[in-house]
């Protein structure tokens, strides 16, 4: 049988749950696994359907309609080399392979140039949305030739998740682009959950009930928070442990784990010198998390603040916390997306925020309401230089900044911390700052290494330097 019309090696959750999905939209699929017993067992657990689970890898590739489609969805890293080494042997010319895996994306394009030379074509697949969203509709993020991206369309379009009735998946752009894409999608998902959890943190400390944080969420799904992380946040409030009866998530250890994407993300940023500092303070709350007993012992040598947070007037707390997150949201997505258009620019991807934007809107995990206007303001200007200029994002953080303050020096003063929200602070306040004092930083760098500085009352690009005094050591 060489009539198969999709084919998927790495049987996974995320690979299984592809498969059924593509099955469902009526394409006839067959699949490997290098372990043969997970393909059986996968196989038999899905009777009836077009499904064709191959012994072998020479039996898979046989299988399959040319040009063949393949993707992939094994562990990133050496797994994904591994795979294209033993397919490369048995494809021919034109034939499709996609990694849809969390790929490093100079990966994906030392893959794709190799498999270009080869004649083969490939396209680097950002997929997001879980397990469910595998099952259901992910959003997918495509990278490759353009052409390659029309073949494979039918099926991805079919398979997506939808949002506005458009398929969340749209040709992101050449080469790594469309894992360049997930890769920020990640980043900026670790900030939306981190500040999420110190919003958290702070109704916790105001002696929040989980009953009442479940309540807090719920009516936030309902407004411009809504979200699958509040939404799912709230569910997580609900649930208690089955054998305490207590709410569960006072019973999780309080030590984050993470991959890598988040730490691609910084490296990137640092690489293209753009300020995703939300993002930043996001990956590290991690890091300090799962140092739990180098925390535990510190807590016993320094002193706490005298004060904490006391909520004599719940709902007005909750209203500011709302604001502090719904800001620093703006801004987290502001840095995410300055992130993408300065790496676009540099590679010359010439990458569509606005449909980056609206393929997230649906299937992934920062799927939310608050992609709709992002994706008009660079509909309605594509060229828009930072999210925070667009005036409905202006317009709210005009509005909330008070209250964003006045949450972030209540932390302070309270001894909670809140890293992304003051990170997210910091960086509208230097962004809005016509002055900052940079200028002294320029006289030491002029003092002590000749560095020369610009001056405030002549053009721009002339440079000086100063014969500064002699210091005694
Ligand atoms: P396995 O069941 O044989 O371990 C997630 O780990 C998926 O990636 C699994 O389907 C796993 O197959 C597959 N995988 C991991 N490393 C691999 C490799 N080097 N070659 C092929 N598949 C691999």
């Amino acid at each position: 049988m060489t009539n198969h019309d999709f084919g998927l090696i790495g049987l996974a959750v995320m690979g299984q749950n592809l498969v059924l999905n593509v099955e469902s939209r009526g394409f006839r699929v067959a699949v490997f696994n290098r372990t043969g017993s997970v393909t059986r067992e996968f196989v038999a657990a899905h009777p009836g359907k077009a499904m064709f689970g191959a012994t072998t890898l020479e039996e898979f590739v046989g299988s399959l309609a040319r040009p063949r489609k393949i993707m992939i969805m094994v562990k990133a890293g050496a797994a994904v080399d591994a795979v294209i080494d033993s397919l490369v042997p048995l494809l021919d010319k034109d034939d499709i392979v996609i990694d849809g895996g969390n790929s490093l994306y100079t990966d994906t394009e030392r893959r794709d140039e190799r498999l270009r030379g080869l004649g083969l074509r490939f396209i680097g697949a950002g997929v997001s949305g879980g397990e469910e969203g595998a099952r259901k509709g992910p959003a997918i993020m495509p990278g490759g030739p353009a052409s390659t991206w029309e073949v494979m369309r039918p099926i991805f379009e079919a398979i997506a998740a939808r949002a506005e009735g458009e398929p969340c998946v749209t040709h992101i752009g050449p080469g790594g682009s469309g894992h360049y894409v997930k890769m920020i999608h990640n980043g900026i998902e670790y900030g939306d959950m981190q500040l999420i959890c110190e919003a958290y943190h702070l109704f916790k400390s105001a002696g929040f009930s989980a009953s009442e944080l479940a309540e807090v969420f719920t009516a936030w799904n309902d407004g411009d928070l809504e979200s699958y992380l509040i939404q799912i946040t709230a569910e997580i409030f609900r649930q208690t442990d089955p054998e305490t009866g207590l709410p569960l998530v006072d019973l999780i250890l309080d030590a984050a784990g993470q991959k890598g994407t988040g730490k691609w993300t910084l490296q990137s940023a640092i690489d293209n010198g753009v300020v995703i500092s939300t993002i930043h303070a996001a990956v590290e709350a991690r890091i300090l998390s799962s140092m739990k007993e180098r925390r535990v012992a510190a807590s016993r040598i320094f002193d706490r603040p005298a004060e904490s947070i006391t909520a004599r007037d719940k709902a007005a707390l909750v209203g500011m916390v709302h604001d502090a997150l719904y800001a620093s949201k703006i801004v987290s997505y502001a840095q995410g997306l300055d992130l993408i258009a300065t790496m676009s620019r540099e590679k010359g991807w010439n990458l569509d925020l606005s449909r980056i934007a609206a393929i997230w809107r649906g299937g992934c995990i920062i799927r939310a309401k608050f992609l709709n206007p992002i994706t008009e303001a660079y509909r309605a200007d594509p060229s828009l230089e930072n999210l925070m200029f667009a005036p409905f994002f202006r317009d709210a953080l005009n509005r909330s900044q008070q209250r964003w303050r006045e949450v972030v020096s209540m932390a302070a003063l309270a001894g909670i911390p809140v890293p992304s929200f003051a990170a997210s602070l910091a960086y509208y306040d230097s962004f809005r700052s016509a002055v900052l004092p940079a200028n002294l930083l320029q006289a030491q760098r002029d003092f002590f290494g000749a560095h020369t500085y610009e001056r405030t009352d002549r053009p721009r690009g002339e440079w000086f330097h100063t014969r500064w005094p002699e210091v005694a050591d």
